[in-house]
């Protein structure tokens, strides 16, 4: 008799070649509106399914797994942050959670060094000029940026993407720093040329750059807090592709809004989809470029995350161990 296929409720619209494969193996409940579920539709997903595949849009929270059924199993995360679950709460009620690490640290990495050339460079800005019919010709001082080549690059978490940042980073010519909870090896160190900042304080007071590259947990909660964004220099530019939480984004709105650093790079916010007007003024006025959460969006990325997905589901109903398990100690 054919084994019961498990059933796999999706939260969100995943790429089609992932979802076909899914109904190929699973019970697979697709989301084909894409539209994002409320609270008592995530509640009803959770009180019925094995295995639910959420994304950052959904917060599974210790509420919604104690109303999770008996036979709930698996949280397998569509996306490597995975600050939008409970992990502990999860873990604690016997269900595993799985995320997609690795297959978006190119593309994020290449975002990164994008924001970063665009607020040197004021691109945005830049682009709006000629469809926006204002154009006169060329100038000798109009339109300047800022050189990145030859200045100091901060790196706050030199994990996967912290590093494929730094290989675009030196590359590009810039000089390689890096805070993070531990040292990285002596090889990757020396291969990336980087300079280890014990204090995130002290590196915050002597970059150019700084990005953004660590998780969002309850340890780097406004890690960038109000008092250390002052420690940044005047010319300063910031960068945050992981998630908006790591930084006080009002503190640093502010510190925009008064010039006391020079542009910002967000591709992720504090409460987003809901962005300030005031940071939305800063865009308009060219000091700021802000994304809509796009660092791992490639046709590519997101396939692989999807097959990552179903390689941790098959694995854990196959009764091993899936191999991007996450576990509270890992946050
Ligand atoms: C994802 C991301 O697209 O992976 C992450 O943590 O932020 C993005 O790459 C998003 O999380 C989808 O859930």
């Amino acid at each position: 008799m054919a084994k019961k296929k498990p059933l796999v409720v999706l939260t969100r619209k995943l790429p089609d070649v992932v979802e076909t494969r899914m109904c190929e193996l699973f019970d697979a409940r697709l989301n084909i509106e894409d539209k994002a579920m409320s609270k008592p539709e995530l509640a009803e997903a959770m009180r019925i399914a094995d295995v639910i595949v959420p994304t950052v849009t959904d917060r599974i929270d210790a509420e919604l797994i104690a109303l999770a059924g008996p036979q709930l199993k698996l949280i397998a995360n569509f996306g490597t942050g995975v600050d939008n679950i409970d992990v502990g709460s999860a873990v604690e009620r016997g269900i595993t959670v799985t995320n997609t690490p690795g297959v978006l640290t190119e593309d994020t990495a290449d975002m990164t060094m994008a924001l970063i050339l665009s607020v040197a460079r004021r691109l945005v800005e830049g682009a709006k000029i000629i469809p926006g019919g204002e154009w006169a010709g060329w100038s000798p001082t109009w339109m300047l940026g800022r050189r990145i080549t030859g200045k100091r690059l901060g790196i706050l978490g030199m994990g996967r993407i912290g590093q494929a940042l730094a290989r675009r980073a030196k590359a590009f010519g810039l000089q390689i720093h890096y805070h993070n909870r531990r040292r990285v090896l002596p090889i990757i160190e020396e291969e990336l040329e980087a300079t280890y900042w014990e204090s995130l304080d002290q590196m915050l007071a002597r970059m150019d750059i700084v990005s953004v590259n660590c998780p969002h947990t309850p340890a780097t909660y406004h890690l960038l807090s109000a008092r250390r964004l002052t420690y940044l220099r005047p010319h300063a530019i910031i960068v945050n592709t992981p998630r908006g939480e790591v930084i006080d984004e009002q503190a640093l709105t502010r510190m925009l809004e008064a010039g006391q650093i020079d542009g910002a790079g967000l591709d992720v916010f504090e409460h987003e989809p809901a962005i300030s007007n005031k940071l939305i003024k800063l865009a308009n006025a060219g000091r700021v470029t802000l994304l809509p959460h796009m660092g791992s969006a490639t046709v590519e990325g997101r396939i692989d995350m999807g097959e990552k997905v179903i390689i941790n589901v098959k694995t854990f109903m196959d009764g091993h161990r899936p191999p991007d398990r996450v576990l509270p100690s890992m946050l």
